[in-house]
């Protein structure tokens, strides 16, 4: 593979944009000759992690164990783009010693709650607030924003493209040979 490896790391709200970009990103990717992975609850938390709740052990044990997915990835040669809410600066900090402080990119996808709630793509705020689902981020639990992103992305401000072509210009140096 023409590239070097490195983890993406995707942290954020729900709605507010990661998978989308994450998605759009690997096929970016592609057209421009790097070879990526999305690695999201789509293909995590059905699968391998499906016996996995969100309480604050799960949660830990859901990133610890894709942390672990994301090294594997890595010593393989593949870039892989982890988009999951990753709410903790602790649970954050874990990933980052599993996979290695200089593989390790950090991004906070940023949106205001008002934004993702207004969004509510799947109708989790409306449960959330009406106490159908327990522990929802942003709710009635924890999302602790990154102190120190390698880089942040508004998506309330920023558009799609533009988003994928920030990250895109990002990680670009990072992977390039
Ligand atoms: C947060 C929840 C919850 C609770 C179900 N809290 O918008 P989505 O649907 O597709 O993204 C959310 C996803 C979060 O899973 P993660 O693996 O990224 O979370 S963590 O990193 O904290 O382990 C949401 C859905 O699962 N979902 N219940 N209570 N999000």
């Amino acid at each position: 593979l023409g590239q070097r490896s490195k983890v993406l790391w995707l942290t954020g709200l729900s709605g507010s944009g990661k998978s989308t970009i994450a998605q759009h990103l690997e096929r970016y990717l592609y057209n421009n000759g790097f070879f990526a992975q999305v690695l999201d609850g789509d293909n995590i938390r059905s699968g391998i992690n499906n016996n996995l709740s969100f309480s604050p052990e799960d949660r830990q044990e859901n990133i610890r164990r894709i942390a672990e997915i994301a090294r594997l990835y890595l010593d393989s040669g593949i870039i892989t783009l982890n988009s999951f809410i990753s709410p903790t600066v602790e649970i954050r900090e874990m990933a980052r010693q599993i996979i290695g402080p200089e593989d390790f990119l950090e991004i906070y996808i940023n949106a205001p709650l008002e934004v993702c709630e207004s969004r509510d793509v799947k109708g989790l705020y409306e449960k959330a607030r009406a106490g159908q689902i327990k522990g929802f981020t942003g709710i009635d639990a924890p999302y602790e924003p990154p102190l120190h992103p390698a880089l942040e992305i508004k998506t309330d401000e920023q558009s799609l493209e533009e988003s994928v072509e920030a990250v895109f210009q990002f990680l670009k140096p990072h992977i390039e040979l």
